[in-house]
């Protein structure tokens, strides 16, 4: 294990750079162009890979539009959905990035365009032609590509939905009893990337029980209230419904809820067990209410409106985490552009009952605090955090995180020596972790704040992760630019928190996993049920050996590798156990 001070210098100087430097004359002057992968932020862009595959008209010629082939509009318009809708949004009206409507661009007109997309900008606009990320050719039609009007993706409706709604085996085919002798409880979903793959992992023997086909670019799993069933999203927004009862657990029903989507849930609530799914889709801007036994969709619901604070409309705010409650019959789904957190009452959808939440824009992942009555989520790009009561239904407290761009995953939580029940955040854009207090009635005046930083390898921080049985708290760092740090995580012993400075214990686990090939990426620690060991992904290029290190939770040895030729590309895990029961 490297010494902990050595990395941390390191972390210090490879993680975010500034943009700007003092030239001689005092000035400051721009320092070498960015590229888009230069920070880890920019790095976690949303990318539309999913609306970029689909052919669009160019919209109604109007006088003065410039000239552009059909064939360089589509190669344009793919591009634009790829890299740069993340930002400025499907219909360029703006997100994280300006808007890039012919209203505004005409303004510009196209040199500046072009030169803008060429060179980048210091307000974090990536240069795109300078860094031979795009060829001149590209960055010329690009410039022209955003002064026709924007194409709009097609809409996906209960029609389109429904043609693509497959049940494979009908509820009453089923098995009425568990037919395989799986550890269902100690079972990790594992998420395979860039094959478009779940594995189903034993949690006890390490092998691997299944691998079975999902949608493009698979991102996480969640599981039914019962167990029983597992949920799998794609960024395509297929869902793929697997029974783990059968022998061998295989997908049993099938839907495409939209053209791109994150997430993915199910009803939690006492007496609604394994009842609803509900999905979130980045485009259209919507989520759907599905009958748990068949994915049938139920209920759609666009999130298009206004935004919280200023009242003005937005076309295309995207569903991002939604998780359901255990004190009420609702889900509770987070609109990214809008800035509101939705309790959506499942209860009788046909008359069915949101409370709109005001929260902040740009609300992205979180989880609950360790009662599960409170739900913290990031408001990544405010550097934010929301904290909603799920029992009272109402908004408790809006907070800064003090670092840059949280990104807690569902967070983790833990006792603290001094200030009790926490919550814990990394960040993506430097190498703080904060500890927020959760516990209002017993520790009153350190609820809802930042009752401590801890600095752990960089910026770059994806997940944390802990456990109630645990003693520690895992912090990654996949996005950092810096190979050994991304490869590593950094251990904090939570019985050492009330220390000024607390030291962490750094796992080389890119190490211990023994690939020789690539730069892997270690990425979101996940406990088996017993809570006695943690799992990482050593996450490689799509043609390179990856693997998953199990890590002894009290040793913090290492105790395991699990390598198979099958395994491409691991990212999520999902042990069902601890994801039905929200444990983290
Ligand atoms: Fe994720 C959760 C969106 C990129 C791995 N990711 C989430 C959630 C959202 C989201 C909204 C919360 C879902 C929920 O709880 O209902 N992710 C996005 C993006 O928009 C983004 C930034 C870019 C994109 O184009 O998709 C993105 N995500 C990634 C990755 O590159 C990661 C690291 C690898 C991968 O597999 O794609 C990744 N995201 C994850 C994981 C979770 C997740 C593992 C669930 C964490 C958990 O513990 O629950």
């Amino acid at each position: 294990m490297t010494s902990f001070r050595e990395l941390r210098r390191f972390a210090l100087l490879a993680s975010v750079t500034l943009p700007m430097a003092i030239a001689a004359n005092g000035v400051l002057a721009q320092d070498k162009p960015k590229e888009h992968a230069d920070t880890p932020a920019a790095a976690y862009e949303p990318s539309m890979t999913t609306l970029g595959q689909i052919n669009v008209e160019i919209p109604g010629r109007k006088p003065g539009d410039p000239v552009i082939t059909p064939s360089e509009f589509q190669a344009a318009n793919k591009v634009y959905f790829e890299r740069c809708a993340g930002c400025h949004g499907v219909l360029r009206k703006g997100a994280t990035g300006k808007p890039l409507t012919p209203d505004l661009t005409r303004e510009l007109g196209f040199e500046h365009l072009r030169d803008y997309i060429n060179y980048g900008s210091p307000g974090g606009m990536p240069n795109w032609g300078t860094s031979g990320q795009m060829t001149d050719e590209q960055v010329d039609a690009m410039a022209r590509y955003l002064l026709i009007e924007p194409p709009a993706p097609p809409e996906f409706g209960m029609a389109e939905m429904r043609e693509t709604w497959k049940v494979l085996v009908a509820p009453e085919d089923r098995p009425t009893k568990k037919m395989n002798d799986i550890d269902i409880d100690n079972l990790f979903s594992v998420t395979l990337r860039d094959s478009g793959q779940v594995a189903l992992i034993d949690g006890e023997s390490y092998e691997i029980h299944n691998i079975i086909e999902t949608g493009y670019a698979v991102h996480i799993s969640r599981i039914s209230a019962s167990g029983r069933y597992l949920y799998v999203i794609g960024r395509d927004a297929l869902i793929n419904m697997i029974d783990l009862w059968m022998d061998p657990p295989q997908t049993v029903a099938q839907i495409k809820v939209g053209a791109e989507a994150r997430s993915v849930e199910t009803s939690k609530m006492k007496g609604w067990e394994d009842k609803y799914a509900v999905a979130g889709a980045y485009w259209p801007p919507h989520y759907v209410i599905m009958d748990g036994d068949t994915l049938e969709p139920k209920k759609i619901v666009s999130t298009r409106g206004m935004v919280y604070d200023t009242q003005e409309y937005h076309p295309e705010p995207r569903v991002a985490a939604i998780l359901a409650s255990h004190y009420r019959p609702e889900f509770i789904v987070n609109v990214k552009e809008t800035g509101k957190i939705l309790l959506v009452d499942y209860s009788d959808i046909k008359n069915l009952k949101v409370t709109e939440i005001e929260a902040e824009r740009f609300l992205h992942d979180g989880g609950f605090d360790s009662t599960k009555r409170y739900f913290l989520t990031a408001a990544n790009a405010r550097g934010k955090v929301a904290v909603i009561d799920t029992k009272e239904g109402s908004l408790t407290a809006i907070l800064e995180t003090e670092g840059e761009t949280p990104h807690p995953g569902r967070g983790a939580n833990l006792v603290h020596p001094d200030f009790g029940p926490v919550w814990a955040t990394s960040h993506l854009g430097d190498e703080t972790v904060a500890l927020i207090g959760t516990d209002p009635e017993g520790h009153p005046d350190s609820a809802w704040k930042v009752v401590q930083q801890l600095y752990a390898l960089g910026g770059g921080s994806l997940f944390v992760k802990s456990h109630p049985k645990s003693g520690h708290l895992y912090v990654d760092a996949p996005l950092n630019p810096d190979a050994e740090i991304s490869a590593s995580v950094a251990v904090f012993k939570i019985n050492e928190l009330g220390q000024e400075e607390p030291e962490y214990t750094v796992l080389p686990i890119g190490e211990w996993a023994g690939i020789a090939e690539g730069q892997p990426r270690v990425v979101q620690g996940e406990f088996n049920q017993d809570g006695d060991e943690i799992w990482f992904s050593v996450w490689n290029g799509r043609d390179q050996e990856s693997a998953i290190v199990v890590v002894d939770d009290k040793t913090l040895e290492l105790r395991h590798v699990i390598k198979d030729p099958r395994l491409i590309t691991p990212t999520g895990k999902f042990n069902v156990f601890n994801t039905r029961q929200d444990i983290y």
